[in-house]
């Protein structure tokens, strides 16, 4: 993450490992331009963020699981989107609906330094990484997906929240429009999402640009996603175009939409059963036999420490 840039050269020896990653940066510095390759940080232009585009050598982040990825043909075709659609194969059937250039992010409510930037513009001073994380599915099915993102405490902290911030609200696109899913009020549109400011600023929370060493495909959330994995998959927000820090818990979509079902929190939880039907199993897409849910996807060590004194049942 804190990989020397080539502007300020670390003042310490350089290793045989930064001198290849230096040839290796130089290397695409000529070929980005040529071939629309996602490159480092100075290179970002409009294009690079376009579904499919290769990104070069994201560094290997923390917290990845060694589990085996699902495949990729399953994991951009059996989705949740319902600005496309509410069945599983709308949002890949219909991902060129999603226009997603120009794409541009606006920054408000509790920071310093409020503001809309063009994407490129808010993507460039990050260094991108791999993750492989879980995600699961308040459906009971989950998947194991290599993102390639940053922390999203690191775009926060450049906006500097003030010291009312309490929550983050990320809101979605909405054109009613275009987008086929948006005409259809199973919503009520845009899609919205929220997170306390210390899950925000968690280590383990990203804001995702690509998956698979490729940008994001439209119907995984074009061109910018949160992931959350130790949340129900809902709250990993897709195609946000702003991110309010609020003093109040935002009103979030599906909590909206069904508040005995769907609560702010969402942590994944075998313990707490969705009110028709369980969450102790699930099933990991591309396997036959349901594994056993884990508390908190599995991140327990992680996160367990941010509802020390929680009744995880009431604030489900
Ligand atoms: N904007 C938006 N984001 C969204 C959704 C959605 O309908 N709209 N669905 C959510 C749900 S329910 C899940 S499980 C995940 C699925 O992400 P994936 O399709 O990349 O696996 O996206 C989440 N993010
Ligand atoms: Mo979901």
């Amino acid at each position: 993450m804190h990989r020397p840039r080539p502007s300020s050269p670390p003042d310490r020896e350089v290793t045989p490992e930064e001198i290849h990653r230096g040839r290796r940066r130089f290397l695409r510095q000529g070929a980005a331009g040529a071939l629309g390759i996602l490159a480092g940080p100075a290179l970002w232009t409009a294009a690079s963020t376009r579904a499919g585009v290769r990104i070069e050598d994201p560094e290997p982040g923390p917290f990845s699981t060694a589990e085996e990825p699902t495949p990729r043909e399953q994991a951009t075709t059996y989705n949740n989107f319902y600005e496309l659609g509410t069945s599983k194969s709308d949002p890949a059937r219909l991902a060129d609906r999603l226009p997603t250039e120009p794409w541009s992010v606006e920054i408000a409510g509790e920071v310093a330094r409020p503001g809309r930037l063009a994407l490129e513009d808010l993507l460039r001073p990050h260094t991108l990484e791999e993750r492989i994380y879980r995600l699961r599915c308040v459906e009971g099915w989950s998947m194991v997906i290599p993102w390639v993102g940053f922390p999203l405490a690191d775009l926060l902290k450049r906006f500097e929240p003030t010291s009312a911030a309490r929550y983050v609200e990320f809101t979605a696109i909405h054109d009613l429009e275009r987008l086929p899913g948006q005409r259809r009020e199973v919503l009520d549109w845009p899609y919205v999402e929220g997170l306390r400011l210390d899950e925000a600023l968690h280590p383990l929370t990203i804001l995702a640009v690509g998956m698979y060493g490729r940008a994001l495909p439209n119907q995984n959330g074009a061109p910018l996603r949160l992931v959350v994995p130790w949340k129900y998959g809902f709250k990993s927000i897709k195609s946000i175009v702003r991110i309010r820090l609020t003093r109040e818990e935002p009103l979030t979509s599906w909590h909206q939409a069904a508040p005995a079902e769907y609560g702010f929190y969402a942590n994944v939880n075998p313990n707490v059963p969705h009110p028709r039907w369980s969450q102790a199993h699930e099933r990991r897409i591309g396997e036959f036999l349901r594994r056993d849910t884990e508390m908190f996807n599995g991140y327990a060590e992680e996160v367990a420490h941010l509802y020390k004194g929680m009744d995880l049942r009431e604030r489900y």
